[in-house]
């Protein structure tokens, strides 16, 4: 297993929209961003990922993109841009752009060519069928509600677009449509970024179009996986690392949705010479029901969280390699959704982010998760901005649900509970912006807010700060093993981390009521023994031999 900078770095993820507003027009921007770099440097981040900043007509807001060489206008220009790569590079900091390629904006130029006519030089940039029986090639349905093929009357035929329908799908058959992606990355690559986020890279191949669901539901294969991990995906990132990414030191991280442990070394097999690490889902998908959209609310049973992070620690271990999260701009915040955002706040922030950082990965901090940052309840919707929710609300309510049901499935999964401004200060807006924000500020900005979390030593936010100082100064963090522990334990989740003659026994109560447990013989046998870090301060949770965890409560203990 080799080393390399991006094993050892801790990523942070800005969704520019929501982070910091410099000029007074209520949205996030890139000289905003500048004025946070001293923040993010404190806090000890090496690596930034930000979400796209493309020309974008925000239909999903900036994931469709109508030029991927410009800056959107309301985030700034190319300058304000080429500035913010030299301030994070002067402060030893590195970026990572999104590469949105399974899909383009339909205000694309390609697409507004491809769709003049069936023989223009870029109709196949994009997958056009003609209908069948009077409707859609096939009855799939896209991510984002609706059928997934949109009838063009100006050429009879149907465009496949796996989201909304103006983000059509990228026809990755086409050797011309790849050839324009890879110059793309190399003109970013070029001007210096140090990696990419590959949005839903495992889509680019699209398996087999058969006729319809039926095909797919009766045995055949899962519905949705029909749009995952297609025959010739691997071909095409080899081909990319081949004709671009080998030539740059950079990381790579592929978001696929329903990856499994098997799948994802296929991607991040140092040897499969594709990507360095991927987004899984499967953790994110743990208080849903198996097979069904998000929206079906099934409460988290701690067992199967941590078998299902226990085995992609064990099937990783020594070859691929982890990318570690509880949140991004798509996710739920996760002190409301795992934790206990109100008498436990802070105490279950910092438990979950332990759980997280301590195991062996890269960890990804979303915006806003180092200060605690939580879900936000919108009292009418037309505050919510998320194309995601607001399909769902429509349909759900089409379907017969009543509102308050679908209200309680936003609340807990919308997309815009991660979306809502950065809470900076308790001024006016929180500090994000002079003027009336998007979308709404949280109401608890007044407590929750980046400036009393640096005046208060016990904030999450030195939390974190810790865990990633940790991570630099012992490596076992980064490269030592993983041994799950108590693994039949209802609240305990506890792990060993080991490396030569040394351990880590990292403790976590993961739920509100007391609980001791006898001192594990798994972390047996040291001479010496330090509390490294703890979410409770100093007093000693150890009596007789057993610890004593109170709510929620976290340490790590260095053995050797
Ligand atoms: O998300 C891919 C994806 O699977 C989403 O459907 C996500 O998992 C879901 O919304 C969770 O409820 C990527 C981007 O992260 C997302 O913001 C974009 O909307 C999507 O692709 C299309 O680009
Ligand atoms: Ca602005």
């Amino acid at each position: 297993m080799s080393k390399q900078w991006w094993k050892e770095s801790v990523v942070y993820q800005i969704y520019p929209r929501s982070f910091m507003d410099s000029n007074g027009d209520g949205i996030g921007d890139i000289p905003g961003i500048l004025t946070k770099l001293d923040y993010l440097k404190n806090l000890g981040i090496d690596v930034v990922w930000l979400s796209p900043v493309y020309q974008s007509p925000n239909d999903d807001m900036g994931y469709d993109i109508s030029d991927y060489e410009e800056i959107m206008t309301e985030f700034g220009t190319m300058e304000d841009w080429d500035t913010l790569l030299a301030e994070m590079h002067r402060r030893e900091m590195k970026l990572v752009m999104d590469l949105v390629v399974n899909h383009s904006s339909d205000e694309h130029a390609w697409f507004m060519e491809s769709k003049k006519s069936k023989d223009n030089e870029y109709r196949d940039y994009y997958i056009w069928r003609p209908g069948k029986n009077g409707g859609p090639p096939t009855d799939w349905k896209a991510t984002f509600g609706g059928s997934a093929w949109e009838y063009d009357e100006a050429t009879d035929e149907y465009y496949l677009h796996m989201f909304s329908k103006k983000q059509p799908d990228l026809n990755w058959e086409n050797p011309k449509l790849r050839e324009s992606v890879y110059n793309m990355m190399k003109f970013w690559l070029d001007k210096g970024i140090d990696g990419f986020r590959l949005d839903v890279i495992n889509m680019i191949s699209k398996k087999e179009f058969l006729s319809s669901y039926e095909d797919y539901k009766n045995g055949r294969e899962v519905l949705m996986d029909y749009q995952f991990n297609g025959p010739k995906v691997h071909d095409y990132l080899r081909e990319m690392n081949e004709k671009v990414l080998s030539q740059y030191d950079m990381m790579t991280v592929g978001e696929c949705p329903k990856v499994s442990p098997d799948l994802a070394l296929l991607y991040t097999g140092e040897e499969r010479k594709e990507l360095n690490m991927v987004f899984q889902f499967e953790h994110m998908g743990l208080d849903k029901y198996p097979g069904k959209p998000k929206w079906g609310l099934k409460p988290l049973n701690l067992l199967e969280l941590k078998q299902n992070l226990t085995k992609w620690q064990k099937e990783l271990e020594n070859n691929g390699w982890n990318s570690l999260y509880w949140n991004n701009h798509d996710q739920p915040r996760v002190v409301s959704r795992f934790g206990n955002d109100s008498e436990y706040h802070t105490e279950s922030a910092k438990m979950l982010a332990t759980i997280l950082h301590m195991m062996k990965g890269t960890p990804y901090i979303y915006q806003g998760e180092e200060i605690g940052m939580t879900n936000i309840q919108f009292q009418s919707l037309e505050e919510y901005k998320d194309i995601e929710t607001l399909n769902y609300y429509r349909e759900a309510l089409e379907e017969g649900k009543q509102h308050e049901d679908i209200m309680a499935s936003i609340y807990a999964k919308s997309r815009d509970n991660a979306r809502t401004p950065m809470q900076w200060d308790s001024s006016e807006y929180a500090g994000f912006s002079e003027a009336k924000p998007w979308i709404g500020v949280h109401p608890n900005y007044h407590e929750i807010n980046v400036e009393s979390a640096l005046e208060n030593a016990d904030s999450i936010f030195y939390h974190y700060k810790k865990l990633i100082e940790l991570r630099k100064k012992h490596e076992i963090i980064v490269y030592g093993a993983y041994d799950l522990i108590l693994e039949n334990h209802p609240s305990i989740f506890a792990y060993i981390r080991t490396l030569g003659n040394e351990k880590l026994l990292v403790v976590n109560n993961f739920y509100g009521d007391e609980t001791a447990l006898e001192w594990p013989e798994e972390a047996g046998g040291f001479v010496t023994k330090k509390k490294l870090i703890g979410n409770y301060g100093e007093e000693s949770a150890e009596e007789e031999g057993k610890i004593k965890l109170r709510p929620y409560e976290s340490i790590v203990y260095s053995l050797t």
